[in-house]
């Protein structure tokens, strides 16, 4: 009677007769996230507490609530973040908050750094 074998590859990943593997092992890993980008607010003596409450519920989404408590943390502390993005919503959301400020001619300022 003739037998013939072949090679074993990797193509035939089994732990036990009927039990092939191959196609529930974990594939590598092969994809990476964006970077992500934090969205801070800067103190400054000028502008009205209440334009930047209205600011962070007009750009961030952000409740009457969480507006006001992010604006008192970033008037006593300095700044605080707002809110972490992909790259170019960070950057829309930065350049709305400067123009909105510039029209209302308020010195607020609102900047954007990596994660
Ligand atoms: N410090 C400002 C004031 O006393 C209020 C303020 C809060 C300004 C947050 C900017 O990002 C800011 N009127």
């Amino acid at each position: 009677m003739a037998v013939s074998f072949r090679q074993i590859t990797m193509s035939d990943k089994t732990d036990g007769p009927g039990h092939d593997t191959s196609l529930l092992t974990k594939p590598k890993a092969k994809t990476q996230r964006p970077p992500l980008y934090k969205v801070l607010l800067l103190n400054d003596d000028y502008t009205p507490m209440e334009f930047v409450v209205h600011v962070l519920e007009r750009f961030f989404g952000l409740s009457h609530a969480q507006a006001f408590e992010i604006m008192l943390t970033v008037h006593k502390k300095g700044l605080a973040v707002v809110g972490v993005f992909s790259f170019e919503v960070a950057e829309t959301k930065v350049a709305q908050v400067m123009d909105f400020a510039r029209r209302h001619q308020h010195p607020l300022q609102c900047t954007m750094e990596k994660e």
